[in-house]
């Protein structure tokens, strides 16, 4: 039997690493695409051991001439759209291009589907953020938006534009509402790897203290691992749609940091009142956690829990990975990457 062809844009990112391993153990041919303009960022496939495996092709999200001849040279039978600027602080320093990527980088793969073949079926990356201030209650796919930063408008235009190319062209078109999911290989900006490399170079005795942001910000997180395969069943149902990914529990960041903390060796103890709270290390007395000022962004998300039900009813899926172990898992890996000098960033 002929294999499947997929093309992943984004494969030097987390999730494109995940999938493209995912993809790869049920037999796909894969092609990923990279950015010539940056620095070769290729250590995630390099750490999951799958980079001879797969054939890169540069593409930018920007040029919709990238994206016709990658898809003419290699006729894929699915596309799974994961490159984005995908970093919510990021993209209030660079809206535009954040809108030009995340937007209309969307609108570019579609209208080239339309234009070359439209057999071909697309995933497309969309997120929790576009719900935007938090009601702390479960979000489905029913939410409304109320989306808080040009990060998460530009994925609300990629979740609608998948929506109406779907609905007007008949295309197999999927967007998938993930909220947040985390891993080892999940970039240092972000606050849970953030936590953990950090906590391993203050005990490694390379960095002083931890400064973040708004500590008490919740968030749903999973583990990328499992996320990815609710990405694929996604692209499996014989029908396209739309679906949340997530947990079903929250948790805030200073949660996270002080059950990394725990995990990591620190026998931690919160002083001062919120929201000016400090972490030190009861046994050297030393500020451990602070809040840096720096690391607020102009409008942010405080909460945000979702509901998986149609992905349960539908794809089969479930997250198996429980919050306190994905906590595990990451401070052990930057751990391990710690003593032997290499927190990869
Ligand atoms: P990463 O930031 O780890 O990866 C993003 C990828 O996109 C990288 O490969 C990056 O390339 C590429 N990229 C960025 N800009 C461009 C561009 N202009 N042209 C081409 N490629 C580009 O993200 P994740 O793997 O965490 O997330 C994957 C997708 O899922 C993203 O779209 C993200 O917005 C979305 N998402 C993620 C969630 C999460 O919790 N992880 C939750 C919900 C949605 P390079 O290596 O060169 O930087
Ligand atoms: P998020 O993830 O914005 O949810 O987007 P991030 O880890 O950046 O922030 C989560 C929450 O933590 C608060 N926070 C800090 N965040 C960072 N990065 N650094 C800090 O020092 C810090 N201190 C507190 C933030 O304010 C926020 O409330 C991620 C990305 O993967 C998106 O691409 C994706 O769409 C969403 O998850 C779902």
């Amino acid at each position: 039997m002929k294999k499947k062809i997929a093309l992943v844009t984004g494969i030097t990112g987390q999730d494109g690493a995940y999938l493209a391993n995912l993809l790869l153990n049920k037999g796909y041919k894969i092609y990923g695409t990279y950015r010539r303009s940056s620095s070769l960022n290729l250590w995630r496939l390099e750490e999951l051991g799958i980079l001879e495996s797969i054939e890169l092709l540069s593409l930018e999200l920007l040029e919709k001439s990238n994206i016709e001849r990658v898809i003419k040279l290699i006729k894929p039978d699915e596309i799974y759209n994961l490159a984005a600027q995908s970093f919510v602080s990021l993209s209030f320093e660079n809206p535009i291009y954040t809108a030009q990527a995340d937007a209309l980088g969307v609108l570019r793969i579609l209208e080239s589907i339309r234009m070359i073949d439209k057999t071909i079926k697309f995933y497309q990356a969309s997120s929790s953020e576009m719900f935007g201030e938090g009601v702390s209650k479960k979000l489905n796919e029913e939410s409304r938006f109320h989306p808080r930063s040009p990060y998460a408008i530009s994925k609300v235009f990629g979740h609608n534009i998948t929506v109406n190319y779907r609905e007007a062209y008949g295309i197999f078109a999927c967007s998938g509402i993930l909220f947040n999911h985390e891993s080892p290989l999940r970039g240092t900006e972000f606050v849970t790897r953030k936590i953990t490399s950090t906590l391993a170079e203050i005990q490694a005795g390379r960095k002083k203290f931890l400064e973040l942001g708004n500590y008490y910000a919740r968030r749903d997180w999973g583990y990328a691992g499992d996320f990815v395969e609710g990405i694929w069943k996604m692209m499996q149902n014989n029908k396209p749609g739309d679906y949340v990914l997530a947990t079903g529990e929250e948790h805030s960041v200073k949660e996270f940091s002080t059950l990394a903390a725990k995990i990591m060796g620190f026998n931690l103890v919160w002083k001062g009142l919120k929201p000016n709270e400090y972490a030190i290390d009861k046994n050297t007395k030393k500020i451990i956690i602070k809040k840096n000022n720096d690391y607020f962004r102009p409008s942010d998300v405080l909460f945000l829990k979702g509901d998986a039900k149609k992905a349960k009813k539908y794809l089969g899926w479930k997250p198996k990975v429980k919050f306190k172990d994905l906590v595990k898992i990451m401070v052990e890996s930057d751990k391990k990457r710690s003593l032997i000098g290499k927190i990869i960033q």
